[in-house]
């Protein structure tokens, strides 16, 4: 695993998009997505004419970049990333700021999120919410054990977003959700290396770094199974989720780098 923190502030302001304005870019992270990439991009195009779609690909190299290329479609684009600068959060924050739209908004490119959510989301934008949160109306589809972890941590997460004066939102690990791109651009900035980049909980950071009140609304969803292609999910997504919850985090983090059989030491080298 390529050390964490190799990312630098510099890197993702190199690639943006020249004409690429409008009211909002959906932020789609992928890998190896070669099989939902085409079909994503057809399924929001169908139903939000002037949405831009921005996949941001960890250089999958499967054949998706040519598909989405193949399009034509001029306001769809798929970026690909280093391989040495690989991360799901990376991936979504450096899409936020390349996309130089009002609104940018994230979903996931396996159709788990509902394309027909994205109407109210931008509706509850438009309303002039800073951030709207997708909420998971049940997560049975992940099955009992995940769902109940994920019920877990994020009641944990919560904890501690409370003891230290930061917003929560009741999604918190939400994969799905929009933001005002004036309002947390600067954050993203200033924060870029704080980030958990190579970690999958984007919104919790972005809550954590936020300075002062923030209007949050919600739209409610089902979560739904994973249209095609494969899971990602794995063991060090909970060891970077832990890590993003200030020092107890880091030490439930090595907790569970030991019980995975991880190393910390590979994962945080910066920390040693
Ligand atoms: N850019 C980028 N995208 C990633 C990476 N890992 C996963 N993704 C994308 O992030 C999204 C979420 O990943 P999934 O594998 O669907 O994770 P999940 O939804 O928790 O797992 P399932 O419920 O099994 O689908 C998908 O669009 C993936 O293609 C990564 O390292 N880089
Ligand atoms: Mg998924």
């Amino acid at each position: 695993m390529p050390g964490y923190g190799k990312q630098s502030a510099i890197n993702y302001i190199s690639l943006a998009i020249p004409d690429f304005m409008g009211l909002l870019t959906v932020v789609i992270p992928t890998f190896k997505e070669r099989t939902n990439v085409v079909d994503m991009a057809t399924a929001i195009r169908k139903e939000y004419p002037d949405f831009k779609i921005l996949f941001m690909d960890d250089n999958s190299n499967d054949g998706s970049k040519e598909a989405i290329d193949g399009l034509n479609d001029p306001l769809t684009h798929m970026i690909v990333r280093k391989p040495e600068e690989k991360g799901l959060a990376a991936s979504v924050l450096q899409g936020f700021i390349e996309a130089d739209t009002d609104y940018v908004m994230c979903m996931d490119c396996d159709f788990q999120h509902p394309i027909s959510a994205l109407k109210e989301i931008k509706e509850k934008m438009d309303a002039g919410a800073d951030l709207c949160v997708g909420v998971r109306i049940s997560r049975k589809v992940m099955g009992l054990k995940r769902a109940l972890g994920s019920r877990l941590v994020e009641l944990f997460c919560k904890f501690f977003f409370v003891l230290h004066r930061k917003p929560i939102t009741k999604d918190m690990m939400s994969g799905l959700f929009a933001i005002n791109r004036s309002k947390f651009q600067p954050l993203i900035e200033k924060n870029w290396d704080k980030f958990e980049l190579e970690g999958w909980k984007v919104l919790m950071d972005l809550c954590k770094f936020s300075e002062g009140k923030l209007k949050i609304d919600y739209v409610k969803y089902e979560f739904n199974s994973r249209e095609s292609g494969e899971s990602h999910l794995n063991p060090k997504v909970t060891i970077m989720t832990f890590h993003q919850l200030w020092g107890f985090g880091k030490v439930l983090s090595k907790l569970f780098c030991k019980i995975y059989g991880v190393s910390y030491r590979d994962m945080y080298p910066n920390e040693f």
